[in-house]
């Protein structure tokens, strides 16, 4: 009885903690998008990069960052060697969140071409933002399988101590019912895919699995969107296998500074940049979830994408 009873208290004290810490997030969040909508002021040579969480994010940001840089840096000193990609790339949402004039002020003295990332869904996009000529997208997805799974394990270990962990099930049934920082995960693919339809010269559409089979291939493309193809000269140099190879998981996780330093993501979250890598596999998520919830998950994906011409995977 004593047993059930500290049970229920306990679980009563994580649901407030938990409401507490949603509530928190979300004002942050509502912050973020009006500062977005009222202050931020796009310029056409400002790229951006649109994903989910966990879906590729981080190793996108330091392929962007190596392609457009590529002229600058050589291989051997490369800053992508001793920071982590997000701190090369950065979110503008993090930015935001700092709340600061100061740090807001820093994003003019970024060189241009700007290289801003944002979890934020299509339709929480300013105006500016998305009407703005000349401002390229890249948007990457992943299979829903292998992001819920990579997202639970992620946050699980950047919940707050006082909390216990969030059990797969949970994570599951909210991710299924759409419940997450930046909405349903499909409807955020879909309006990506839409828009990348409507406006190909706009914004490149990829997919965690097609940049995992064939490196070189997106990043040829990758660089013929952004309006800097490989030259004949850089081909034969082996410039884009050295880009490849960078940004290689296996590169980038066994880096000093991505195993031992940490990146602060907002004025209150610090997070350690190994956190950013851990396995870097396709359909790892079997390994975590069952049949039936993995049956479950390609039934909505069947769903949600049908008639639109989009699967996931390569
Ligand atoms: P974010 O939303 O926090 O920015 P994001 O970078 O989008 O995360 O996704 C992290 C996933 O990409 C991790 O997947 P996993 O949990 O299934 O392993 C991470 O391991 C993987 N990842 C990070 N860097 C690379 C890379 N260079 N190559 C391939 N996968 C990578």
């Amino acid at each position: 009885m004593a047993d059930h009873l500290l049970s229920e208290q306990l679980d009563t004290h994580n649901k407030q903690e938990n409401a507490k810490f949603s509530s928190e997030s979300g004002a942050e969040m509502t912050y973020t998008i009006l500062w977005i909508h009222d202050e931020f002021k796009v310029q056409a040579a400002d790229i951006f990069l649109t994903s989910f969480l966990k879906t590729g994010t981080t190793w996108l940001k330091a392929l962007i960052f190596a392609i457009i840089n590529r002229t600058q840096y050589d291989f051997s000193t490369h800053p992508l060697l001793s920071n982590n990609p997000h701190e090369c790339f950065p979110f503008l949402d993090a930015y935001v969140h700092d709340h600061s004039h100061e740090t807001i002020s820093c994003l003019d003295s970024l060189p241009s071409p700007l290289l801003l990332a944002t979890h934020f869904p299509f339709s929480l996009l300013p105006n500016s933002m998305i009407t703005t000529s000349g401002c390229k997208f890249v948007y990457i997805c992943r299979d829903p399988k292998d992001v819920l799974v990579s997202n639970w394990l992620f946050l699980n270990k950047l919940r707050p101590k006082e909390l216990t962990p969030l059990p797969l099930e949970e994570a599951f049934e909210l991710f299924c019912q759409g419940m997450s920082h930046f909405g349903p995960y499909w409807d955020h693919v879909l309006e990506y895919w839409k828009w990348s339809l409507e406006k190909p010269e706009k914004i490149l559409f990829l997919k965690y699995e097609e940049l995992k089979k064939e490196p070189l291939v997106v990043v040829k493309k990758l660089a013929e969107f952004l309006g800097q193809p490989f030259s004949l000269e850089e081909e034969r140099k082996g410039i884009v296998q050295e880009i490849v190879r960078l940004c290689s998981f296996e590169n980038l996780s066994n880096l000093e500074v991505n195993k031992t330093k940490t990146c602060k993501l907002t004025k209150d979250v610090v997070v350690n940049n190994n956190l950013y890598f851990r396995k870097g596999e396709i359909g790892d998520s079997k390994n975590y979830l069952t049949n039936e919830m993995m049956e479950h998950l390609d039934k909505i994906t069947l769903e949600k994408l049908f008639g639109y011409g989009l699967t996931f995977g390569a």
